[in-house]
């Protein structure tokens, strides 16, 4: 038994008593069809084999088992099924130990519970994050997770999908024993060999019993996180699932407990949640396969400036510090600077009082941070983000300043989130060397990170920008230049769809209610509150001598700045916040702008339902994220997906505005626009990309094959 599969799957051989089968399938040995069978085959041999006293299981590379196989979700079942699989390792006669290190996650970790004995690495990291792709554990783990450890740990393990370190699982009951050193298999067969010693046998999950001993107060842990599901992870399909399983676990006998999670899992399976989740999960993964990173490395990053102490550039040096990198942060004058220093202090302060930090760590990062008045301060910078006011001459005179003292071979980058970067670069000598990077407020906390890519833009600067944000654990997003490059130009129409609306009928209440239903966390005009409308407002008089006259322009929002009623931070804006309350309630005096603003415009007021509401924001939404991937602004309908998944708050189990289009049909989306267009043509041109893919019949997901 020492053939090893060609495929990536396992194999095995012996270590004198022992059976080792290597779990072999790169890069992360997921259980695809072929590693099942390979598994199976293994474990069946091992039972007849008379020189086999135990078995040993173990990964190959850096993880044990990263899951199931994700790719395979939605394709014909290919046998053996991995139920079937950690049923045979666990009724087998022969002792059966897993070595855990790195990932032994998902089915890893239900593999690792069918097998009898588990030891893990000090690098394992274990879990069950099904719930994150729309799942719960299907291979056994709802059922024998209670049985080892306990209802309430076994719910928080499955509802939250965290990972728990080798200590933490130890302690939890999940693993036997914590191995010295970080070669698996040396620490796997001394613990089997132990075991042997000891004249240890199979000992099977499925027959443990004492976690699960009181039932009434297994019960009354259940039903207490089904009503925490409810309440908090509201919208959500799979989490009732995954309490109704350990339920099962509770009340029925294994066997049939393993059918009930079986037939849940199913459900799961086939719900258009899980297709997004799993969508969202490759999506945020494909991001990074850039052109620019075929040809060219990152330069050197050791050393980073910011300009500008401003709640943006404080956050981006928080982030920046956060990935243990030197700050240098440079701004107009002494006060400034301080304000700029305290509002960094501010924010890891705050996460010491909250227990996330320790002083030391805290002190740490400030020891990194340094502040200077003048651009020389940045000579030794490596990379330099801009984050000042946003104006063009502004900025034009910075990058001047910069182009004075950046070292040669600088990454000079700004996080502009509208202007227009070629223009920004045309100041300096080098526009080689300049770049987008447009982080998201608060920036030390969005994960969202545009890397815009001017018409200059060396690759080398690219892949530079790529890893940044990889070492600031961002997810990056390949752009190009236009006003507002992927996020914010499309936001900009759909917003523009949720104004005309406004003034046609809806109440922004209604408006924010409907956005909520179909699962954002707030609704544009909450969201335009929390942001404070004069940001926008600037803008819009920017754009005001520009602005195409053909294109209807909803005055509401202006109205309200007029009268300094900017949000949140203003006590009011579309909402009231009556003494610093951070939740809004609708007010009444702007009902009545909107109304004599509906009447200025002649407008008769008509009803509209949160359908018909949805379908709007997300026919706009959809056709300008058409007209960003026609003009090749974003190089795949995935990262538009990303974009608003990890940006603003697009609900992750609908899977992102170009998964959800494809989900509801190209050819549905076009005709709605096409009968809006019969009220206003010029708003509702539909794009020629959305045309030429609905009347070919084809989907978005089939140009991200083709990406
Ligand atoms: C499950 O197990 C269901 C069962 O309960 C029931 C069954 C009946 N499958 O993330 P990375 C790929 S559900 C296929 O960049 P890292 C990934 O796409 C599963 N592919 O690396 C990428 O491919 P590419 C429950 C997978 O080091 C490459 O591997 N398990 C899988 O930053 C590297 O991935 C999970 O949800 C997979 N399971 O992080 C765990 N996993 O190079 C999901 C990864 O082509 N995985 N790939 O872009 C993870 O959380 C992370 O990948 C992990 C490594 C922490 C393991």
């Amino acid at each position: 038994m020492t053939d090893k599969s060609p495929a990536g799957g396992a194999h095995a051989r012996r270590d004198e008593d022992i059976l080792v089968i290597t779990l072999d399938h790169p890069p992360v040995n997921a259980l695809s069809a072929d590693v099942r069978r390979d598994l199976a085959a293994a474990i069946d041999a091992a039972q007849s084999d008379p020189q086999t006293r135990a078995i040993l299981m173990v990964g190959a590379g850096k993880n044990f088992i990263a899951g199931a196989d994700i790719r395979e979700f939605g394709k014909p079942p290919k046998p053996p099924a991995l139920p079937d699989v950690c049923n045979q390792i666990e009724a087998s006669s022969k002792p059966v130990v897993a070595v855990l290190h790195g990932a032994a996650l998902g089915g890893g970790l239900e593999v690792a519970l069918a097998a009898h004995y588990r030891v893990a690495l000090a690098s394992a990291k274990l879990g069950l994050p099904e719930v994150n792709l729309g799942l719960l554990p299907g291979a056994g783990g709802t059922q024998r997770t209670p049985r080892l450890i306990g209802a309430r740990a076994a719910l928080d393990l499955m509802l939250s999908g965290k990972h728990l370190s080798a200590d933490a699982a130890l302690k939890a009951g999940l693993v036997d024993a914590i191995a010295e050193g970080d070669d698996a298999l040396t620490a796997g067969l001394a613990y089997t060999r132990q075991l042997l010693a000891q004249g240890a046998g199979p000992r099977r999950s499925r027959d443990a019993t004492a976690a699960l001993a009181d039932k009434a107060a297994a019960l009354a842990e259940a039903a207490a996180a089904g009503a925490q599901v409810a309440k908090t992870l509201r919208g959500l399909y799979s989490p009732a699932k995954i309490v109704e399983a350990v339920r099962a676990a509770i009340e029925q006998p294994f066997d049939e407990g393993l059918r009930t999670e079986r037939a849940l899992f199913l459900q799961c399976l086939d719900s258009p949640q899980r297709a997004g989740l799993v969508h969202a999960f490759f999506a945020e993964r494909e991001t990074t396969k850039i052109p620019e990173l075929k040809e060219a490395r990152p330069r050197r990053l050791e050393k980073i400036g910011v300009v500008g102490g401003g709640t943006m550039g404080a956050g981006i040096a928080v982030s920046v510090l956060d990935a243990g990198l030197p700050v240098v942060m440079v701004e107009q004058d002494d006060a400034a600077l301080e304000r700029g220093r305290a509002r960094v202090a501010q924010v890891y302060d705050l996460l010491v009082k909250k227990g996330r930090i320790t002083v030391d760590e805290r002190d740490g990062r400030m020891a990194r941070f340094t502040g200077a008045t003048t651009y020389d301060a940045l000579d030794d910078a490596d990379l330099i983000i801009e984050a000042v006011f946003e104006d063009m001459d502004v900025k034009l005179a910075v990058f001047a300043q910069l182009d004075r003292v950046a070292k040669p071979g600088a990454v000079l980058a700004t996080n502009t989130s509208y202007l227009d970067v070629n223009r920004i670069a045309s100041a300096t000598r080098g526009p080689a060397d300049v770049l987008g990077l447009h982080f998201f407020s608060p920036a030390n906390i969005m994960k969202l990170l545009e890397v815009v890519v001017g018409n200059h833009t060396a690759p080398e600067t690219v892949a530079t920008g790529f890893e940044l944000a990889r070492r600031l654990r961002k997810t990056a997003v390949r752009a190009g230049v236009c006003d507002g490059f992927i996020g914010n130009r499309i936001l900009a129409v759909h917003r523009q769809a949720a104004d005309m609306m406004m003034e046609d009928g809806a109440s922004p209440y209604d408006i924010d209610a409907a956005v909520r239903e179909f699962g954002y966390p707030m609704g544009p005009y909450q969201m335009a509150d929390l942001a404070g409308g004069d940001i926008g407002w600037a803008t819009r008089k920017r754009r005001a001598a520009t602005r195409d006259p053909a294109l209807r322009y909803v005055q509401i929002p202006d109205r309200l700045c007029e009268r300094g009623w900017f949000g949140q931070k203003t006590g009011r804006g579309f909402y009231l916040y009556p003494d610093g309350a951070r939740q809004g309630t609708p007010d009444p005096e702007v009902l009545a702008i909107i109304d004599a603003e509906r009447q200025r415009a002649g407008v008769a007021p008509r009803p509209f339902t949160h359908e018909d509401i949805q379908r709007r924001y997300l026919a706009a939404m959809i056709n300008e994220a058409a007209n960003v991937l026609h003009e090749g602004i974003a190089l795949r309908p995935s990262d538009v997906d990303v974009v608003f998944l990890s940006g603003y708050g697009f609900p992750r189990y609908r899977g992102g505005p170009m998964h959800y289009a494809d989900s509801v049909g190209l050819d549905r989306v076009l005709a709605d626009i096409r009968g809006y267009a019969k009220e206003d043509a010029a708003f509702w041109k539909p794009s020629p990309l959305l045309v030429q893919l609905a009347e070919s019949g084809r989907d978005f997901a089939s140009l991200n094959q083709a990406a």
